[in-house]
């Protein structure tokens, strides 16, 4: 399994799979989240709704994550995880490597090839960049994959890039 950063909108990549950082209402948000809904539409939103649905009290537990279509990005699955939000008191970081341990588990499940991540939890739920990215890539190397053959952490901005590449080689 090929592990690699690079730069870019997450809701143009040409992979299998996007993960989107979600959150446990799985019913949209701001973010990354916003921008896989708006650009994959309405499809997604109505099987996270039916998801939802089956979930005990209708929350996806964080580190966890299920599979909706993709609509209309150029993915065939995104995979919704709900990242914990940051605390400088409680060590929370089993929980965020299990967000990418348990994606890129479903995606392989769905027999995808190519997996993209972004920064979970970097963002609104106010993560540390450089931690965020070393977490994601133990999370991601956990994995023993049977179909899955790239994983490409997709990063919006030159600091995020450069956090992960730092995480890639470390
Ligand atoms: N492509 C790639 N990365 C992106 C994109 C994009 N199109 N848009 C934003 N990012 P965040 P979180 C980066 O806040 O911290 C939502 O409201 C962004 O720069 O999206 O896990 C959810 O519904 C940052 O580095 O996710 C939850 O309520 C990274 O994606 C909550 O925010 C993650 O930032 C989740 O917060």
């Amino acid at each position: 399994m090929l592990l690699r950063a690079v730069r870019g909108d997450i809701t143009e990549a040409d992979v299998d799979v996007v993960v989107n950082a979600a959150n446990p209402g799985l019913l949209g948000g701001g973010g990354v989240d916003g921008a896989i809904h708006a650009a994959g539409g309405p499809e997604i939103l109505a099987e996270c709704r039916a998801l939802k649905a089956g979930l005990p009290g209708g929350r996806l537990p964080r580190g966890r994550a299920v599979a909706t279509t993709a609509g209309r990005l150029p993915a065939r699955w995104v995979v919704h995880t709900a990242g914990p939000i940051w605390s400088a008191d409680q060590d929370r970081s089993a929980v965020l490597r299990s967000c990418c341990t348990e994606s890129l588990r479903v995606a392989d499940g769905l027999g995808a090839r190519s997996v993209a991540f972004p920064a979970i939890s970097a963002g609104v739920y106010g993560w540390p960049l450089a931690d965020a990215a070393v977490q994601a890539v133990a999370g991601v190397r956990a994995v023993e994959v049977q179909h899955v053959q790239e994983v490409r952490f997709v990063l919006f901005d030159d600091r995020a890039l450069a956090a992960f590449e730092a995480a890639l080689t470390g």
